[in-house]
């Protein structure tokens, strides 16, 4: 295992990296902006260094910043957490050609799953289903071919940026006559904001689950699969609530969509956690993309499972065999996270802030993950997630009962926050039956 590593990332997945490096007796260099000084993992890591000013692309950005902090401290390996340079190819080889460990995928792996299209292609040649399209890139000068194919999957229809992921820069379609300005628009954006713009097309699905199934693979060719979460109460592709197992579906068919997924996982020699995302409608499944990084929601998995995966992913990088094999692992009970933001509650505008008051929850099966504390200052440079609270019970309904009753339970006074939506949505009769899809939020706020 490795004698010490760079946390180059911030917020509760900053100290949850922590934490799973002092389990494994792994030294701690906090790599964190001029702003963040203050957060609970740079406070309480073995060492620190600055990496630059407050705004991510001069620090959770800056390449060489992160890579001369793993140098001056004579760390061994480098996390990139989620988000940021986690899924970004060139860091991870930059990392690696300097003589560090990049917890996470070989960079070929990177550059294959970050090009969306090229995905799915690899996904449809390893048998997985996805969304109906022709899976192949537009040429928009051809307009007869672009009318032709949305024609032959039949509208609605979503324009979809190859290099965007995670939803941004889609676009839905319901008719001809609005096509070709649509994907004029969607090219100039996606050039804009990720400076490549190819495009593809999908069948538009209303209102389907979002559903997906971690991963864990390592150097050894042992992978494994720790089933499912349902991921589905979002808005503006923020999940807000997030549960696993995935209610409602056989578990014998989830148990063959997770072993489907090590398949391809084991023939594209992947390495490390990854998440594999597919939309659920009337009873089918569709791959849409995978996530290779530790997510956010990675806690209800655990929570179900038992198995630390940010430890996981520590062993994996190390060269050690994963510490489960398929057969070990159980699934017991059902876990739900609420993700607690920093935001003013009508307009989601960021609430950045100091906080005045803190208090946590506690109890049988309560978990919470967050570097608040009495007095720390919410930086207004990045995203607005300030904690997550997951809790596991024997059964939903119990969990639901525990989430309610821990809900009531926190107290983050000084900063303006989303745990209201919370308690109301835990007490709605759609989310408690399970009857949500990835417009279930949004449907939800609008009359409210
Ligand atoms: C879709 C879709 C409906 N039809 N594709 C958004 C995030 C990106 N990973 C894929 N997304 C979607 N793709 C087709 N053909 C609906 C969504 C979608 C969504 C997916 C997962 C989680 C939340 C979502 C919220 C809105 C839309």
């Amino acid at each position: 295992m490795f004698n010490k590593l760079v946390i180059a990332n911030r917020g509760e997945i900053a100290l949850r990296i922590l934490r799973a490096c002092r389990e494994l007796g792994i030294s701690t260099v906090a790599a964190y902006s001029q702003i963040d000084r203050e957060q609970q993992h740079v406070l309480l890591a073995d060492e620190s260094v600055c990496i630059g000013p407050a705004p991510a692309a001069a620090s959770y950005l800056n390449i060489p910043a992160i890579i001369s902090a793993a140098e001056v401290t004579d760390a061994e390996a480098i996390h990139p957490g989620y988000g940021f340079l986690a899924e970004n190819a060139d860091f991870a080889e930059q990392v690696s050609s300097s003589g560090f460990v990049f917890i996470g995928p070989r960079p070929e792996t990177l550059r294959l799953l970050g090009d969306k299209l090229a995905a799915i292609a690899t996904m449809r040649e390893h048998g997985l289903p996805c969304v109906p399209g022709p899976g192949t890139g537009l040429v928009l000068e051809d307009q007869a071919a672009c009318l032709q194919a949305a024609r032959e999957i039949g509208y609605p229809v979503m324009i979809k940026t190859a290099m965007g992921g995670g939803g941004r820069g889609m676009r839905i379609v319901h008719s001809e006559a609005t096509l070709l300005n649509a994907l004029s628009l969607t090219y100039l954006e996606a050039q804009n904001s990720f400076g490549d713009s190819a495009l593809y097309l999908e069948k538009h699905l209303d209102n389907p689950r979002h559903i997906e199934f971690q991963i864990l693979a390592d150097t050894h060719g042992n992978v494994i699969h720790l089933g499912s979460r349902d991921c589905s109460v979002q808005r503006r592709q923020q999940k807000i609530l997030e549960e696993a197992p995935a209610i409602n579906i056989a578990p014998e068919e989830l148990q063959r969509w997770g072993e489907h997924c090590v398949r391809v996982s084991r023939d594209l020699k992947l390495v490390g956690a990854a998440t594999f995302e597919f939309l659920y409608l009337d009873g089918q499944f569709h791959f849409i993309e995978v996530n290779p990084r530790i997510q956010v929601e990675h806690p209800v998995t655990e929570m179900v499972t038992g198995v630390d995966l940010v430890k996981e992913q520590l062993h994996i990088a190390a060269g050690e065999p994963l510490s489960y094999e398929q057969a070990q692992i159980q699934w017991r009970g059902h876990a739900i996270e609420c993700r607690i933001n920093a935001e003013h509650p009508e307009t989601f505008a960021p609430s950045p802030g100091e906080v005045q008051r803190f208090h946590a929850p506690g109890g049988p099966g309560i978990r919470m993950d967050t570097y608040l504390y009495h007095g720390y200052r919410i930086p207004p440079h990045y995203d607005s997630l300030i904690g997550k609270l997951i809790v596991h019970a024997e059964h939903r309904d119990l969990a639901l009962a525990r989430l309610s009753t821990a809900l009531s339970e926190i107290v983050i006074d000084g900063v303006a926050t989303n745990l209201d939506l919370h308690r109301r949505l835990v007490r709605d009769a759609n989310l408690i039956d399970g009857k949500i899809g990835v417009a279930f939020l949004e449907k939800w706020l609008r009359p409210g």
